[in-house]
């Protein structure tokens, strides 16, 4: 890829988008394109057509979008399937226009069947039910797969889609009630050591299994993938092992130092009983992930600690 491309990172404040700036700097991409919610509204159609006639964009890498936890997609079912979607329309639709062959769609391994065969291989999209926790979610995603696939067919265009496992790392959310599990039990083992508790309490059964990948081994993966050229299509992304919750907790225990019982509050949901991707696409292409869980957790609770006064308080 041309390191003078106009690249249109969308979403450049999340936690993805963020993690892409990174990796293109990293890399020398001197024409990255972003633009902030109040300068373009992504939900706009007329919007995001007059952004894409007036900017030349060679690149879309697609990192916009409505992200949340089990109780944030079971609470808000509307804006995670209307948002998304309009998103995702809006932005692949008016990039086609304005002549953009290539752009990069991230959805979500949540797309797969609630009772797919472990490890998850790319071909098992709809071949069952959804997890009910994140359907809307999951079906706002698999339109937007279906999206750039049907552009690629109908259009020759050069869309793929990448589907990451279970996300983390600098620029999470660490609202307790909208947040993901990793960012939420840093923040409760942050808590719990410095009030002095004896114990932090974990959602669910803590006996469902979820593989972690640091963002910035994601966003990594999709440049590597748009460096490559590699056929349109869909590939997941993620480390190629899975934990269990009370795993997990314990992992985030030790980054924070907190050394105390974990309580099980099972009247909230356990979610997908597993969801570890099966990443062999990708290795086949010369990519694999290099952050390990310790290592990432370490850096992830630094950020944590950096943010935690000017976001956490505020949210809390
Ligand atoms: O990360 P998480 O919210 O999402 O929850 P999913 C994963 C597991 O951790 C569930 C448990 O079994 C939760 O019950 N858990 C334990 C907690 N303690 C906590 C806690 O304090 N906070 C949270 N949030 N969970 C999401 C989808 O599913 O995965 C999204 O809802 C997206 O759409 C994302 O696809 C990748 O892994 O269950």
């Amino acid at each position: 890829m041309d390191k003078n491309a106009r690249i249109f990172v969308a979403g450049h404040r999340g936690m993805v988008g963020s993690a892409l700036l990174r990796n293109l700097a990293s890399r020398g991409y001197r024409n990255v394109v972003t633009r902030s919610r109040a300068e373009l509204d992504l939900t706009s159609q007329d919007a995001v057509e007059g952004f894409f006639r007036d900017e030349a964009i060679d690149v879309v890498m697609l990192a916009a979008a409505k992200v949340g936890g089990i109780l944030a997609n079971d609470t808000y079912p509307a804006d995670f399937l209307y948002l998304n979607l309009i998103i995702e329309a809006n932005v692949i639709n008016s990039a086609y226009r304005a002549g953009v062959r290539r752009l990069v769609f991230l959805g979500s391994s949540c797309i797969y069947p609630r009772e797919a065969p472990q490890p998850i291989k790319e071909d098992y999209l709809l071949t069952g039910p959804l997890e009910s926790t994140n359907e809307p979610y999951a079906i706002a995603k698999i339109a937007g797969i279906k999206l750039c696939e049907a552009f690629n067919r109908q259009f020759g265009t050069q869309y793929i889609s990448l589907m990451p496992t279970n996300l983390y790392g600098p620029n999470d959310n660490y609202d307790l009630k909208t947040s993901h599990v990793l960012p939420a039990l840093l923040r409760k083992a942050h808590e719990a050591k410095a009030s002095g508790a004896g114990s932090l309490t974990v959602w669910g059964t803590g006996r469902v299994r979820r593989e972690f990948l640091h963002v910035d081994d994601m966003a990594d993966a999709a440049v590597f993938l748009l460096e490559q050229g590699i056929a349109a299509g869909w590939y997941n992304v993620g480390c190629g092992a899975d934990v269990t919750i009370e795993e997990l907790a314990h992992a985030a225990m030790r980054a924070v130092g907190f050394d105390g019982r974990i309580e099980f509050d099972v009247s909230k949901p356990d979610g997908t009983p597993q969801k570890l991707l099966d990443v062999s696409k990708l290795a086949e292409f010369g990519w694999r992930a290099k952050i390990g869980l310790e290592e990432g957790l370490a850096t992830t609770y630094q950020d944590f600690l950096r943010r935690y006064e000017t976001q956490v308080l505020e949210r809390a």
